[in-house]
């Protein structure tokens, strides 16, 4: 997959590529992630990416023609999907980061500043938030973007995500896990799992998993049950 990141930050782009499971994906040559600078791509003199509001207001809107230009350039070599990274987004899910990732290219646009020039959604296959919250840049919601899709490319991690993903805990949150000491701080591990018994073990951590998630996340617990009913236990 080859993944474009279209920014006025590019030295941020190693956030994401340099270090462990991206970095040895680009390594093994499954994933490439380029930045690709807007700046580079603005016209006049000073190398502008942003102006003033029409009709007045507060704060700096991004320009089109720079960003239009570095979508046109990320599309020249081959087709991509455009995704703008903004709140008014859809909310980015485990579903969407599974489309994802049967693509061959992503180009993440990643607006600055207090906007983007509306013009430039003409030009975007779509948009997506990583939630409700206001951040500086885009940057940072188009990572997201990129760890989430590239783990479920198969080789990325050796493939145990996707037996993770479809194994009976798909859709649902983890079941605790301990590793050694058996007591740390005087907090034991649970004794079923020092006991060997892997029946039991397998259910403990299924009543786990379904507890806390019927706890801490109740939506996603009902769609379980719907989903577990219509035959259907990978989580899609
Ligand atoms: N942005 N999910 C970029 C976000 C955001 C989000 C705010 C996007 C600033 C310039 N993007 N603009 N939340 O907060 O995707």
């Amino acid at each position: 997959m080859f993944i474009d990141v279209l920014t006025i930050f590019p030295d941020m782009v190693e956030l994401v590529t340099g270090w462990s499971i991206l970095k040895r994906a680009a390594e093994k040559g499954i994933v490439t992630v380029r930045a690709v600078n807007i700046r580079d791509f603005a016209v006049d003199k000073h190398r502008t990416t942003d102006d003033t509001p029409y009709g007045g207001g507060p704060g700096m809107v991004m320009k089109p023609e720079p960003v239009v230009a570095a979508i046109d350039f990320a599309r020249q070599e081959r087709p991509g999907r455009v995704i703008l990274l903004s709140p008014q987004g859809e909310r980015f899910t485990q579903a969407k980061a599974r489309a994802l990732s049967a693509e061959d290219h992503l180009i993440l646009v990643c607006g600055r500043y207090e906007g983007i020039d509306e013009r430039i959604r003409a030009f975007v296959d779509e948009e997506i938030s990583i939630g409700d919250y206001v951040l500086t840049g885009g940057e940072l919601p188009a990572f997201v973007v990129i760890d989430a899709v590239t783990r479920l490319i198969p080789g990325v991690l050796g493939n145990k995500a996707s037996t993770d993903e479809e194994s009976f805990a798909g859709g649902l949150l983890e079941y605790p896990q301990y590793t050694r000491p058996p007591v740390f701080r005087n907090l034991p591990v649970p004794e079923v799992l020092l006991s060997g018994h892997h029946e039991r073990i397998r259910r403990w951590r299924e009543e786990m998993a379904l507890q806390r998630t019927k706890k801490r996340h109740p939506e996603l617990y009902e769609q379980y049950l719907r989903r577990r009913e219509r035959g259907n236990n990978d989580g899609s």
